[in-house]
């Protein structure tokens, strides 16, 4: 592999983050099996996630989409090996996370039938039904979306369908049955759509903060959001319903080890960054 290429894949993924994806396969896998054993099953496909939160961060930064010029504290990878490369980089951790899956399958570390699930998830979750549909549904409604229908649909899968990946392939490395994945799903929705919410209140009290005024009218006026749609309040009740509408179905499906589930819900609503 050229180095320059493998430097500008590292940049990205060791610029940190809060690796929330990678920690809900393993909570997810552990939760499901009841062992803290089922981690060493559940790394590759943590790390397989995490690549691809990496890739579409990557690419999402780029000129042609968002244009941005900082992420996790540091210049974006297209400002620091260009855009060439950072598509580059962007495709080949794609590519790679596919790689992982497959390899821990075949090596038996996780089972090939699991492995093979987990792929069909994985490329439909964050494929045109899922992330990439999310986002290019996000950019063709950025003139004209006003109803919150839309921006769910966006939210649903820009953002959760890589949450319901993360819960999902983490219950399937666990065993879990249909029921308990579709309640893990329904987790994975709640606590994305929140954690979207709650994305868009912190930024909107860090714009208003900077601008030093008080509505949601002057700031922003550009991106259309829930707290931008109905208010700060309505927005902050919302992430608490969803929240706890998570952490109903993590309860009803009577994992043997809940509580990692429960604790990352919590903490989505409570975190101020
Ligand atoms: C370019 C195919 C493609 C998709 C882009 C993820 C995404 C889709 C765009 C990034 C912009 C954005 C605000 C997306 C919503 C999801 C979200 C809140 C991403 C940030 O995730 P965090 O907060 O990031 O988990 P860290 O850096 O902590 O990993």
């Amino acid at each position: 592999m050229p180095g320059r290429l493998r430097e500008a894949m590292l940049y990205s993924l060791e610029a940190g983050g809060k690796r929330l994806r990678p920690a809900l396969v393993l909570s997810a896998a552990e939760a499901v099996s009841g062992q803290k054993s089922a981690f060493d099953a559940a790394l590759p496909v943590g790390c397989a996630v995490e690549y691809i939160h990496t890739y579409s961060l990557i690419h999402d930064d780029l000129p042609a989409m968002d244009n941005d010029d900082f992420r996790r504290g540091k210049p974006t990878n297209h400002k620091v090996f260009g855009e060439a490369m950072a598509i580059l980089a962007g495709d080949a951790l794609l590519t790679h996370a596919f790689h992982l899956i497959a390899r821990a399958g075949r090596s038996g570390t996780v089972c090939a039938e699991a492995a093979l699930a987990i792929v069909e998830d994985l490329s439909r979750l964050a494929g045109a039904p899922g992330m990439v549909g999310g986002q290019a549904a996000d950019m063709l409604g950025e003139q004209g979306m006003t109803s919150i229908g839309e921006l769910e649909y966006i939210h649903l899968h820009k953002t959760s369908d890589l949450i319901v990946f993360s819960v999902t392939a983490g219950g399937r490395i666990g065993g879990a049955s249909a029921v308990q994945l579709e309640l893990l799903a329904k987790y994975g929705r709640n606590i994305g759509l929140a954690f979207q919410i709650q994305d868009d209140i912190l930024d909107l009290i860090g714009d208003e903060m900077k601008l030093g005024k008080k509505t949601n009218s002057d700031v922003q006026q550009n991106k259309v959001t829930y707290p931008y749609l109905i208010g700060i309040e309505a927005s902050m009740a919302q992430v608490e319903r969803l929240t706890q509408e998570a952490k109903s179905a993590v309860l009803e499906a009577g994992f043997a080890k809940p509580d990692r589930l429960l604790e990352i819900a919590d903490y989505l609503v409570r975190r101020d960054h």
